[in-house]
């Protein structure tokens, strides 16, 4: 009988697991019948902008969290996909950094050149899953939103791709109750622009906050103040910048911080991370992790132990993004067909608290980049996922942390090497710090 198996969400994850199977079925091997469930309207998961925040058009809890003029916070090579380069799709060399529309353009035209739309229901919202031990069955109940319509099916396998950067972090201060300015976590952050000619604080200190910090500097924000809990961020900001400790409390349209220092803020953002959170998973099959390489409970970083017929895909902190979804994709594809076993709970749990230890033994973060590319070049190594050179990978993205030491305005700026074609991507031919419009049109002109 033909196996069953059900993917939660289509983006870049979900999308690396169809992939992966429609590749095997293209090289005439029997796949399973597959349907992958998606919420939204489109796939491309984080990648499809949406303008709404809160919940979505039929009352689920909105998925976006990112802004109108995004820009690829990595250079592409660090993401390319070794079987569909940039050049392939764009029909030209592009620069290394993109705004979010040209990113999303990329995992469209591979999606629709592999036509892996057929396995996908749109607007369809998993609501419940459920493992029956006797049938040894998944039981997934989804509602289609369009029909209004809600359906229950059994799997053999559920994929769990529905991603860890959309449920915020949102902790509170004494006062906010009482602040009339905006207060919103990154997740809600749309367009700088709102917040142009404002003193902004920003909580947090790490990607978002470096990230959206810059983008209200970029679009004219009067003064950007970001308070860190442990750490400073640390770059050469621009004038207008300051870094502050913890946040005590707000009064008055003042922030007061650890120091003793206080400042005037018109708006509050929290880039204060987000949380792991599977609203439609019950305890026995839910995944309870921190934001680390090295996941709890996932041999393998992809096989939930408690239940070795789930997987999860994309769920570790993340250096490696695409690549690293299709080579655990085509693991997983393997262990589902059959051509890779798994071993016992015992050897589950070994695995799981060796990769956890030699993370734990990192000298820094820069450690961890080497840390995950050997994650990747191991499980690529075992499957026939398109290989790309890891080494050269591993090297773009230590360059690319120090770029952002050179410059957190310029880094954007710089051009690296393919890992696949070995070719230098060219200038841009705008500096990141003017570049405005981030369209397609206006990106690829010239
Ligand atoms: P997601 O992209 O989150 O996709 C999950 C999908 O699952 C969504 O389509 C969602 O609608 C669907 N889904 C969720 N729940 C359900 C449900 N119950 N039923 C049906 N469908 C469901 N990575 C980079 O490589 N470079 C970057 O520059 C970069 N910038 C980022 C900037 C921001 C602000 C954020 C938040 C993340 C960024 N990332 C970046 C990381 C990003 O997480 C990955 O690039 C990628 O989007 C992860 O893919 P995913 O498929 O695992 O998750
Ligand atoms: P991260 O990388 O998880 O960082 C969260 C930040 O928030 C980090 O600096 C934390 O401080 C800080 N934090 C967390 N809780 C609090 C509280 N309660 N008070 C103050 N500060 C807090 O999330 P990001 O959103 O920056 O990045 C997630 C992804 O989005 C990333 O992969 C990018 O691609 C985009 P700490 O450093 O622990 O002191």
């Amino acid at each position: 009988m033909t196996k069953r198996v059900a993917i939660i969400g289509a983006g870049p994850s979900g999308l690396s697991q169809l992939h992966a199977f429609q590749s095997a079925a293209n090289k005439g091997i029997n796949i399973p019948h597959i349907v992958c469930y998606e919420k939204q309207s489109a796939w491309g998961g984080l990648w499809n902008y949406t303008w709404r925040t809160g919940v979505d058009e039929h009352g689920n809890n909105c998925h976006g969290s990112m802004y109108k003029n995004l820009w690829s916070n990595g250079p592409k090579e660090g993401l390319e996909y070794a079987d569909y380069t940039f050049e392939q799709h764009f029909k030209k060399a592009i620069p290394s950094y993109l705004p979010r529309p040209v990113l999303l353009d990329y995992i469209n035209g591979r999606a629709e050149k592999a036509g892996i739309g057929k396995y996908i229901r749109f607007n369809t919202n998993v609501r419940d899953v459920r493992y029956n031990v006797v049938k040894a069955k998944f039981t997934v109940t989804a509602r289609d939103c369009l029909k209004d319509k809600e359906f229950v099916e059994d799997y053999d396998h559920v994929i769990v791709a529905s991603g860890h950067f959309s449920m915020p972090n949102v902790p509170y201060y004494d006062g906010f109750e009482h602040f009339s300015g905006r207060i919103l976590h990154a997740h809600d952050f749309r367009d700088a622009r709102e917040f142009e000619g404002q003193d902004i604080l920003i909580v947090g200190s790490s990607y978002s906050a470096e990230d959206i910090g810059s983008q209200c500097w970029k679009y004219g924000s009067k003064t950007v103040t970001i308070s860190y809990r442990n750490n400073p961020i640390g770059y050469d900001w621009p004038p207008n910048f300051s870094e502050l400790p913890t946040l005590l409390f707000v009064k008055d349209g003042k922030a007061y911080f650890k120091n003793g220092q206080s400042k005037k803020i018109d708006a509050i953002i929290l880039c204060t991370g987000y949380k792991h959170y599977f609203s439609f998973l019950p305890d026995d099959l839910r995944l309870k992790t921190e934001n680390r390489l090295a996941t709890s409970d996932l041999y393998k970083g992809t096989v939930f132990n408690p239940n070795s017929a789930m997987f999860y895909l994309g769920m570790q902190d993340q250096w490696y993004t695409f690549n690293m979804f299709d080579a655990q994709a085509w693991y997983v594809r393997d262990i589902i067909l059959g051509k890779i076993v798994v071993p016992d709970e015992r050897l589950r749990v070994l695995d799981i608290a060796a990769r956890q230890k030699a993370e734990e033994r990192l000298e820094d973060s820069l450690a961890g980049i080497f840390y995950q590319g050997a994650y990747v070049s191991e499980l690529i190594n075992e499957t026939d996922c398109p290989r790309f050179e890891i080494g050269m990978t591993n090297r773009a993205f230590i360059e690319y942390v120090g770029h952002k030491k050179e410059g957190i305005m310029t880094f954007r700026d710089q051009c690296f090497k393919s890992a696949i074609t070995k070719r230098l991507a060219p200038m841009h031919h705008t500096r990141w710090t003017e570049a405005m419009d981030v369209s397609l049109e206006s990106y690829l002109a010239k």
